[in-house]
C-alpha cells in the first residue's frame, strides 16, 4: 500500500521526509499526481484544513494520505496570520511579501511573541481520519536573518535559541519545530498501523 503526503510545498515535504521514518512504506506526494486539482483550504482551523487535504487526496488516489496544515500565530495580531499564513499578503503566495507585511503590521509593537502550529492528519482511503498537533513558541524579530528553511523562518527565533529558524541548520529545526513535535506524536500513534499497510 502506498502513502501519499498531501502537500505541494517542496520545503514542507523535505522536512516531513527528514523527520518521519517511513520505513518499508512506498511514499509518494501530491507532486506525483499533477492531474489532481489543488485542495481549496477554506476551513477556519488548521485541523479542518489538514483533514480536508488528507481526505481529498486519499479518496482521489484510493491510498492512505498524510497532510500537514500549519501557520504562524502572532499574539499582538490576535493570532494572525494563522490559517491564512500562506496567503497573508494575498495571491499569488509570496514568502517575501508575507514577511514584509508581518514586519509592517508589527512595527511599533512591543509584544513580539508568536508560535508556529501544525496539525497533521492521516486519512485512510475511505476518508476516516486521525489528527495530532504540535507547536513551537518564540518571538518575531525586526529584520530578516538567515537563508535556510522557508516561509516565516527568517523572522522567527524559537524559545531557548538566539538564531532564527533560517539561521539554524535543518537538523536543529527538524528536532524542535512545530512540525517535528506533531510528527513525533504521529509516529508514536500511527507507526504500527502504517507498517502494517
Ligand atoms: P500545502 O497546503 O500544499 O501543504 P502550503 O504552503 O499551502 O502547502 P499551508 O497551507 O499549511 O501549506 O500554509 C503554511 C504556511 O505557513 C506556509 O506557506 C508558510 O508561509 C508558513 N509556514 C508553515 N510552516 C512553516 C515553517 O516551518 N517555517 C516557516 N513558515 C512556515
Amino acid at each position: 500500500m502506498k502513502l501519499i503526503i498531501a502537500t505541494r510545498n517542496a520545503h514542507k515535504l523535505e522536512e516531513i521526509r527528514a523527520i518521519f521514518d517511513f520505513q518499508g512504506l512506498e511514499v509518494l506526494s501530491a507532486f506525483d499526481f499533477p492531474e489532481l486539482p489543488d485542495v481549496e483550504e477554506d476551513r477556519d482551523t488548521f485541523e479542518g484544513n489538514a483533514i480536508k487535504k488528507a481526505v481529498e487526496i486519499a479518496r482521489a488516489t484510493r491510498c492512505w494520505a498524510l497532510a500537514d496544515d500549519s501557520g504562524l500565530e502572532v499574539d499582538a495580531l490576535g493570532g494572525a496570520p494563522g490559517v491564512y499564513s500562506a496567503r497573508y499578503a494575498g495571491e499569488p503566495c509570496s514568502y517575501e511579501a508575507n514577511n514584509e507585511k508581518l514586519l509592517r503590521e508589527l512595527s511599533g509593537k512591543e509584544d513580539r511573541s508568536a508560535r508556529f502550529r501544525t496539525v497533521v492528519a492521516l486519512s485512510d482511503p475511505g476518508g476516516s481520519t486521525q489528527t495530532v498537533e504540535g507547536e513551537c513558541c518564540g518571538v518575531i524579530i525586526k529584520e530578516l536573518r538567515g537563508t535556510n528553511g522557508f516561509g516565516y523562518d527568517p523572522l522567527f527565533i524559537p524559545d531557548g535559541y538566539s538564531e532564527t529558524f533560517a539561521e539554524l541548520d535543518a537538523e536543529t529545526k527538524n528536532r524542535i519545530s512545530h512540525r517535528a513535535r506533531a510528527l513525533r506524536k504521529a509516529y508514536a500513534a500511527w507507526s504500527d498501523l502504517l507498517v502494517g499497510l
